[in-house]
């Protein structure tokens, strides 16, 4: 990797002078499992180290003025930047004044001028021959310390106990689960599930996740949890969890965390009924193509959750609008295939400000413009919108029938995790299913069938959140579902159950 050799020489000498280092971190899931990683290995050999997580609304994103200012304060002589700092030329530039070198390990895309950093690891940049360019910055921090090892001739082996955390930064920041991003979530993954430490235990506990954990439930489990922390509060609050020893401790830690994700998550679903109210209390949007809502009294930070739960109900590109700072400022997303910051391009002339891409974007305009934007947008929509483009996709691997699904056939598919992007665990799809017993609706929203096909051994079926299904499938007429096969732990039993992606009734 480019700048290695720099950066592990940098971080021995300044051992070797006992300066003090500074780990500096971004305060989402990927950042702080970094600043966790890298603390935890350089605090068992070297005392002179401490961690600094910037607050989200105070400093917001990278290295902050705050940050630097500290480092100065505690006279730091290195500082190791993760997940972030490839675009930080002034703050970087700042800290080379005040005597602080810089390490930057990121894997965000670099801007066209680099910052003078005594070192810059990143797959992304130009001229670095790795091969592997899909690493998160929790990844990148893992390979200085990989790069460390080598040089100093010490064992690997501490580290890989440290696995745990870049598994689940891979997890949480949506990278690729291919190449060495799977050899590395593979190993995290197995470290939580044979030597949880204090956090992962309690994390497993307030959210209720049956072991063994899988990269899914981190993804559902673990990242909206630790995330909630620099969301209402100080990311701080996950750096304690993470690194503490106490189990009694760590309960409570995670505990106050799980409360915080509820706050949130309280605060993005009030939002979206308000939408969703809007959009049924007005025919002619809930006949259009797009969605494009306004309400001054929207927190910003979530109205782009807040469009993807529209979408979710109503699958078209929606838009939602806040009021910030005089203006309506807006959050698009959109349906796979459909490019919505195209589409908004082709406003422009209504707007002050858009970017972003083809399934996500944002945009500013003048509150009195929105009636026309609207209209203008839904014009764009229902010219360029195909019918294919209206419906959600399912991507289905391969057709089956019931008697094929076999322990046997499982333990093949299990071979194949951690499963997520560009490695997603398989779908497959069986016609003519009947129901053996009456569904059933989990807590108002969980469908729960037995399923057999012409007669074979009945097969448990789960719907996460599919209320929906439920008279669909009263109808008493076969029907097709596409699903994938998990397991399910009751009562100390391990049975096969397929987990619903949809399902439709045959035609007659
Ligand atoms: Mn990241």
């Amino acid at each position: 990797m480019k700048d290695m050799d720099h950066a592990v020489h940098r971080l021995i000498l300044a051992m070797r002078r006992k300066e003090k280092i500074m780990i500096y971190g971004d305060y989402d899931v990927d950042g702080t499992c970094s600043v966790a990683l890298v603390y935890h290995f350089l605090r068992e050999i070297y005392d002179k180290v401490e961690y600094y997580i910037p607050d989200r609304y105070k400093e917001g994103y990278g290295i902050s003025e705050q940050g630097i200012q500290r480092a100065v304060e505690n006279e730091v002589g290195l500082l190791i930047a993760l997940d972030c700092g490839i675009r930080a030329i002034k703050l970087i530039n700042q800290a080379r004044k005040q005597n602080i070198d810089c390490i930057v390990c990121d894997h965000h895309r670099p801007g066209d001028e680099l910052p003078p950093a005594h070192a810059i690891l990143n797959p992304k940049q130009e001229g670095c021959q790795y091969p592997y360019k899909e690493l998160c910055g929790c990844g990148v921090g893992f390979k200085l310390l990989q790069g460390f090892c080598q040089q100093t001739e010490q064992s690997p082996d501490p580290l890989y106990r440290l696995l745990d955390f870049v598994a689940i930064a891979i997890g949480a920041d949506i990278v690729p689960i291919t190449g060495e991003n799977r050899l590395l979530a593979y190993g995290g993954i197995q470290e939580i599930n044979e030597r949880p430490r204090p956090a992962w235990q309690a994390l497993l506990q307030v959210a209720s996740i049956r072991p063994p954990l899988t990269i899914e439930k981190v993804v559902f489990g673990f990242a909206p949890r630790i995330n909630a922390a620099g969301r209402i509060g100080h990311a701080d609050a996950a750096l304690r969890l993470m690194l503490e020893q106490d189990q009694e401790k760590a309960y409570q830690y995670a505990d106050a965390l799980h409360q915080k994700n509820a706050e949130r998550r309280h605060f993005d679903s009030s939002i979206t009924d308000q939408a969703l109210n809007m959009i049924e209390a007005d025919p002619q949007l809930t006949q259009a193509q797009s969605t494009v809502l306004y309400s001054k009294d929207w927190h910003k930070g979530v109205i782009g959750i807040v469009a993807s739960r529209c979408i979710e109900k109503y699958y078209r590109p929606t838009i939602i609008l806040t009021e910030s700072n005089g203006k309506a400022a807006g959050s698009a997303r959109s349906v796979d295939g459909f490019d919505v910051h195209d589409a908004i391009a082709a406003c422009a002339d209504l707007l002050e400000q858009f970017g972003g891409h083809a399934s996500a974007a944002g945009l500013t305009l003048c509150v009195e413009n929105i009636p026309k934007f609207q209209e203008r947008f839904e014009q764009v929509v229902a010219e360029r919108i195909t019918d294919e483009q209206k419906i959600p996709q399912i991507p289905v691997d391969l057709a089956i029938s019931l008697t094929e699904i076999t322990p046997k056939l499982y333990n093949i598919i299990r071979q194949m995790a951690p499963f997520g992007p560009g490695n997603m665990r398989p779908i497959f799809v069986s016609e003519n299913l009947e129901l053996v017993n009456q569904p059933r609706l989990l807590r108002e929203q969980h469908l729960k069938l037995e399923v057999c096909q012409n007669g074979c051994e009945p097969l448990n079926a789960i719907g996460f959140r599919m209320p929906h299904l439920y008279d669909l499938v009263q109808e008493n007429q076969p029907f097709k579902m596409a699903y994938s096969v998990t397991e399910n732990y009751y009562n100390g039993q391990t049975t096969l159950q397929l987990e619903i992606k949809d399902l439709q009734l045959m035609e007659k």
